[in-house]
Formats: C-alpha cells, sequence, structure tokens
C-alpha cells in the first residue's frame, strides 16, 4: 500500500499557510514580546544545551513540525530501525549502526541473530591490536615500532576516521603520526609517505567492499611502495592490516585473515565510523577513550529512540531542518563549529547529510514534488567570519546556521577562548536580531535563524553525542520526506562509466570511442596532451 505523499498530510498543508504568516513576524518581536521564549525553546540533554529559540518558529510552528513528524510515523519508523527490520528496501538490509555502540549484553536481532556478541568481539580483538601498536609490541618487518599510521580509504571509509582523528587529536598519542590517503590523485599518496620510513610504517586498508576503485589503487601503490623500500614482498604482514566485510578480497590482496578486522552489511559507510573502520581513531586515542566516544553515541540512540518529541534533540533539529527546506525555500544549511578541533566536521557531515538525503524518488518509487536534504558546508569558526559570512548576514539567500560552541578549551591559553565564545554568541545574536541604520549598505535585517549547541568540553563522549544527534537528525528527515537515507546509488553511475573510460585513455592507436561528442572530444585531447 501506497504511503499518503507528505504534501497531503494535515500537519504539511497547515504549515503551508502557517508558514505564509510566520514570514512576516521578526525574531525581534518575538522575543519582545515573549520574555520565556529562550528557555522555552531549548533543551539540555545527554550533556548538551541546545538553543534553539533563535528559530522563525512559533509555539504553533513547533506544534505542527511535530505533528508533522508523528503523521509522517516517525515514533514506528525509530523502533523499525532500532528493531533491526530491513528498513534500507533498496538493498534490503537492516540498518544498525545503533548496534555498533550497543552496551555488552544488549540484543539486537538482524536476520534473527544477536549481532551485540560479534560487534564486542570485533571491538575487543581492534582494541588489543590497538594497544599493540600503541605499546611498541606490534613491530614491523625489520623489528621497529610502528611510528606512522597510513588508513587508506574513501567516503564512508575516510572522513569519519579523518573526522574523529581531527577532532580527538588532543587525547592522541603523540609518538604516533596519523595519514589519511582517500583521493586516487597519486599526489594524495605520494605526499603521505614522502618522508615515511617504511619500516616504522602500518597501512590500513579500510574498505568495507575491498572492492573500491580508488582504496585498491592506494594500496597496490602502498604496497609496492613497502616491497620496493624494504625490498622483501614477505613484510608486507607486518604493515598491513585489513577493515573490510569481504574476506575473500582480502587475502587475494595478500593480507592475512588474522589480521583483518571485520564489520557487516547492516552498517553503511557513512554511519561505519564506530565500526572497526574508526580502528585509526583507537590507536590514535586508545581503547578506553574510544569505548567513551560509543558510549556517548548510545547515549544519544536511547535519548532518541525513548525522549518525546518536544525534547528531543534529533528530532527538533531534524523537523528545524524540513521547516527551512520545506517552508522557506533554504537550498543550504551551515554547520559552523567554534573549535579548531572540529575542523573536519563539516565535510563529515556533507556526506552523512547529503549522501543521505539527496534523493529525488520516495520509497514507493515516486517522483518527489518538494524539497529534500539541504546542502550542508561549513568552516570552523572564526575563520568562516572573514570571508562568506558577510552572505549569510546581509546576502540574498536565508541560511540557517548550526553554531557549536564549548565552554572550555582543550588548549587554554590568555584570552583566545572567551575571544572565540564572544564571537560565537554575537554572530548568533548578530544574524537573529540584526540592526538598523539609515546607511543601506549598513542595515543588517536580521531575522536570520540559527541553532546554538554548546557543551562543557570536547570530549570523546561529546563527539559521540555529537555525531548521532546529525545522524538522527538525518534520519527524522528522511522518514518525513518518505525517501531511504541508507542507499546511494547517485554515486554509482559515474564509477560505471570512469571504468570504461580508463582503457580509452590508455589504448594505444585510436580507439573508437562511443561517447557523446563532447566526452569523445575530451578523450582525445587527454590523449593527445599526455606526456
Ligand atoms: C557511504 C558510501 C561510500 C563508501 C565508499 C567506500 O555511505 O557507501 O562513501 O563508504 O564508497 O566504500 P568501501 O568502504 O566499500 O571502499
Amino acid at each position: 500500500m501506497r504511503r499518503t505523499p507528505v504534501t497531503q498530510l494535515p500537519a504539511w498543508l497547515a504549515l503551508g499557510s502557517h508558514s505564509a504568516a510566520l514570514k512576516s513576524l521578526h525574531l525581534r518581536d518575538l522575543f519582545a514580546s515573549d520574555p520565556g521564549r529562550a528557555e522555552r525553546f531549548s533543551v539540555k540533554a545527554e550533556g548538551l544545551f541546545l538553543d534553539y529559540s533563535k528559530n522563525r518558529i512559533t509555539d504553533e510552528t513547533l506544534g505542527l513540525l511535530l505533528q508533522l513528524a508523528r503523521e509522517s510515523g516517525l515514533a514506528e519508523s525509530i523502533e523499525a530501525m532500532f528493531r533491526g527490520d530491513a528498513i534500507n528496501l533498496t538493498e534490503n538490509r537492516s540498518v544498525l549502526h545503533t548496534a555498533l555502540r550497543a552496551p555488552k549484553g544488549a540484543e539486537i536481532l538482524s536476520g534473527g541473530v544477536n549481532v551485540v556478541p560479534e560487534v564486542h568481539a570485533v571491538l575487543d580483538k581492534m582494541e588489543d591490536f590497538a594497544e599493540r601498536v600503541r605499546s611498541g609490541a606490534w613491530t614491523g618487518h625489520t623489528g621497529k615500532r610502528v611510528r606512522t599510521v597510513v588508513n587508506v580509504g574513501i567516503g564512508g571509509s575516510d572522513l569519519g576516521p579523518v573526522m574523529a582523528y581531527e577532532a580527538l587529536r588532543h587525547y592522541s598519542d603523540r609518538d604516533l603520526q596519523f595519514r589519511f590517503v582517500s583521493n586516487v590523485d597519486g599526489t594524495d599518496f605520494a605526499e603521505a609517505v614522502r618522508d615515511l620510513d617504511a619500516s616504522e610504517t602500518l597501512f590500513l586498508v579500510a574498505s568495507k567492499t575491498f572492492t573500491t576503485l580508488e582504496t585498491m589503487t592506494n594500496a597496490q601503490s602502498a604496497r609496492q611502495w613497502l616491497v620496493g623500500e624494504l625490498g622483501d614482498e614477505s613484510a608486507v604482514a607486518k604493515h598491513f592490516v585489513a577493515i573490510s566485510t569481504n574476506a575473500k578480497e582480502v587475502s587475494k590482496f595478500g593480507i592475512d585473515t588474522a589480521n583483518m578486522f571485520g564489520f557487516w552489511d547492516w552498517v553503511g559507510g557513512r554511519y561505519s565510523m564506530d565500526s572497526a573502520i574508526g580502528l585509526s581513531t583507537m590507536i590514535a586515542i586508545g581503547g578506553a577513550n574510544f569505548r567513551e566516544m560509543l558510549a556517548g553515541f548510545h547515549a544519544m540512540d536511547v535519548h532518541f529512540r525513548t525522549t518525546p518529541f518536544e525534547r528531543n534533540l534529533p528530532v527538533l533539529m531534524g523537523m528545524l531542518g524540513v521547516l527551512y527546506t520545506n517552508f522557506f525555500d533554504a537550498q543550504t544549511a551551515a554547520v559552523l563549529p567554534y573549535d579548531q578541533y572540529l575542523k573536519r566536521f563539516p565535510a563529515y557531515l556533507q556526506q552523512l547529510t547529503m549522501e543521505s538525503n539527496g534523493k529525488s524518488v520516495t520509497l514507493d518509487g515516486v517522483a518527489v514534488d518538494y524539497e529534500t536534504g539541504a546542502i550542508y558546508w561549513g568552516e570552523p569558526g572564526t575563520n568562516g567570519q572573514h570571508s562568506f559570512y558577510q552572505l549569510i548576514h546581509q546576502g540574498t539567500k536565508l541560511i540557517p546556521c548550526d553554531f557549536i560552541g564549548f565552554a572550555n578549551s582543550l588548549n587554554p591559553l590568555g584570552a583566545h577562548h572567551d575571544i572565540l565564545v564572544a564571537n560565537l554568541l554575537a554572530q548568533a545574536e548578530a544574524l537573529a536580531f540584526g540592526k538598523t541604520s539609515d546607511q543601506p549598505h549598513r542595515n543588517f535585517t536580521g531575522n536570520r535563524p540559527s541553532n546554538m549547541i554548546l557543551a562543557e568540553r570536547l570530549t570523546p563522549g561529546i563527539l559521540g553525542k555529537l555525531v548521532a544527534l546529525y545522524e538522527h537528525a538525518v534520519f527524522a528527515q528522511g522518514i518525513v520526506w518518505q525517501i531511504n537515507s541508507f542507499d546511494q546509488w547517485g554515486v554509482e553511475l559515474g564509477k560505471v562509466l570512469a571504468m570504461k573510460i580508463v582503457p580509452e585513455l590508455q589504448a594505444t592507436g585510436d580507439p573508437e570511442l562511443g561517447h557523446d561528442a563532447s566526452t569523445n572530444a575530451l578523450i582525445r585531447w587527454y590523449r593527445g596532451h599526455r606526456a
């Protein structure tokens, strides 16, 4: 039976007329006429403080947004996900990243099997390995301890590990350095290893499928480099480990499956940073910190599953996103962390949000006639203030912002942190309230919405909570939009076409080309110009 299109749900229809009236209200007046607003539109939960009062909402708006969530069946869908139903319909899979952080002893079934014991078995194996690398007990081919860990992976097998490493660098073992190779551009690999001593280098080949062209190309180059440097094929065993679901391909590559860390088809790439894909994170920060991060994820999972929508952080954030996307025509959303350690957080969120909700066909296979996932972007504060914030303040586009900040710096230094936080608060204030001036170019209209997410300090646990907050906000939006947030067919076509073009670029003579005239000409240009 087909779902009722979201655009025909009573709450959607009501939001349509309500938002027309909403647009004439200014945040200045909403605050002036309502002393309780800041308190009412904020939630403290799980060590996070979300102030969403600077959004273009009234109590009625919020009521309608949460009604829309209910009419969309969000509560039932949350249960279906946590229960392990095959909600990834186009791939017929469960979506169980929440099982990756379930405590020992929990029971979560996929295909009738409790997956939690396997999850913990892999975690224990990872921890054992990570501690051996950290202590120097794991030695390379020539007997030296590891000094550099190079993660080779792309997409979900790269962005989470890079983001988490940068975010938790404060907690990392500074005797080890970490590099991340993802791009198939040879420069990425060449620059990553140019100053490395192969005898002290460990490669983690991270690939769920172990067939991804970029990762396999980089992994082969890594292998050649290592064998070339150490002059012995058998060195591979001590310098390569694999993180994958594909044991067959791992042994074909020459990695002993004893040194393989597994995960499962119910973990999507962009939801995999707390699976074995997080091995580099665990080596960097140690098992205890990694488990603290998982506990943070889990706490947010429980919050999402059990908290009434009115106080449910992911539901509130997800539904506010729906408001701007569908009723304010906002095309993008900015994520602005005021913490240097979160510098890769926006890039990580880009994949999480855009690969998940960049869809235009519903679960019933019908083309949508409404907007879905926004474009996410951002930079850490205060840098963005001296570049693109101009457009957010005075441009013609409405850009809802998520500000993220902390009460304490991990590197207290004079007045730096107070200045940083003053800027964070000032930006949200300026966006909401603006400033009237008789000189048009000095006028700030204000009424530009933002969320403020604060925590005491950036810890592994808080990072887990932040990531899970966005994971679940994305989920809530996907449910409302009736799309599958867990497939990514959109990345397939380009991959297939590239595989066809590679031999055409490499062929000798003048191969017959069957593309469009533009692509044919570009291929010929390349063939004619490369050395
Ligand atoms: C994420 C996507 C994608 C994937 C990469 C790497 O959700 O599925 O980004 O993570 O294509 O895939 P492998 O891990 O299989 O190499």
